[in-house]
């Protein structure tokens, strides 16, 4: 967890923490509540945080009658036994928002090692639709390993990194599934941003460009694209938490833009990497008994 010395000191001037995107404080029983979190694993859907939370429980044997804690307003945050299952929407501030919160309710809660998993989706780049993509490293969308973020008007660059452990770990449970190891590009758009042609508005690109562009991207081992794991991995960079990005894809997308699979088959991919999760978590839970 976050360790002291990487803690904000300006919080502890204080009165009371608000965590106002979950309708938690400082002031609840934080240790009560979060005290035994040892995973905290995101998604980005509502739903799919409370349905992985309800598979969770099934898997280690808890009530499988999950309720949110706090408010679901923004997002929803379950807990079941030592893992967390919550929701960080769409898009790397989306994302920022739970990281703080969290991280910090989870420091006040006095937890003792703790790691991140985000598990989602993503367009995948020559790889088949359903494929699991377990991150060894992230890159920003102009293909570089730093994040910028603006601060005071000014661009600031942190390192990304991921922890290799856990992506082990995550690889070494994926028997039947189909899972790679690879390069996660995470960008701040899904249309232009992510080379499509069918956004709203003409691109300032053409076929040949973006293919170029994908080009490049696969040479340097990139296998999906998404949304946030540029920001994970610079977080837990700086907050010296060890994280790791498991993501489906969704489509091929050097075969098109469009996801056009249907609800049926998308629940069955997004379940994959579900999957490759709680047996990881299964696993690690029980040689820690
Ligand atoms: C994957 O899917 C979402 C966009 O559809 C986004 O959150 C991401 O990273
Ligand atoms: N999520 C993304 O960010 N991109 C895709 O292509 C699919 C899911």
């Amino acid at each position: 967890m976050l360790s002291p010395d990487r803690f904000n000191n300006h919080l502890h001037s204080l009165p009371v923490d608000v965590f106002y995107h979950f309708g938690l404080a400082s002031t609840d029983d934080l240790a009560a509540m979060f005290g035994d979190v040892r995973f905290v694993c995101m998604g980005g859907s509502p739903l799919r945080a409370e349905t992985f939370a309800r598979e969770i429980a099934a898997e280690l044997g808890y009530p499988t009658d999950v309720a949110p804690l706090g408010k679901t307003e923004r997002y929803s945050l379950f807990k079941v036994g030592p893992v967390i299952s919550v929701s960080h929407g769409i898009g790397m501030p989306s994302m920022l928002i739970v990281l703080h919160e969290i991280s910090k309710m989870l420091r006040y809660a006095q937890c003792q090692s703790v790691q991140y998993i985000r598990v989602g989706t993503s367009g995948g780049l020559g790889v088949p639709p359903g494929t699991v993509v377990v991150a060894n490293q992230v890159v920003s969308a102009t293909l570089e390993k730093t994040f910028r973020q603006v601060e005071l008007g000014q661009e600031r660059h942190y390192p990304m990194e991921l922890d290799a452990t856990i992506a082990e770990g995550l690889l070494s449970v994926a028997k039947d599934l189909p899972v790679v190891t690879g390069t996660t590009m995470g960008t701040d758009d899904f249309y232009e941003g992510q080379a499509r042609m069918d956004g709203a508005l003409p691109p300032n690109y053409d076929e040949a460009k973006r293919q170029q562009f994908f080009q490049r991207a696969l040479a340097m081992g990139v296998r999906n694209i998404e949304m946030e794991a540029p920001a994970l991995a610079a977080f837990a960079t700086r907050a010296g938490i060890p994280a790791a990005v498991v993501c489906v894809t969704l489509l091929d997308r050097l075969q098109g833009d469009q996801v056009t699979s249907t609800p049926e088959e998308l629940a069955e991919f997004s379940g994959r990497a579900q999957k490759l999760v709680l047996r990881y978590l299964k696993k690690e839970l029980e040689h820690s008994e």
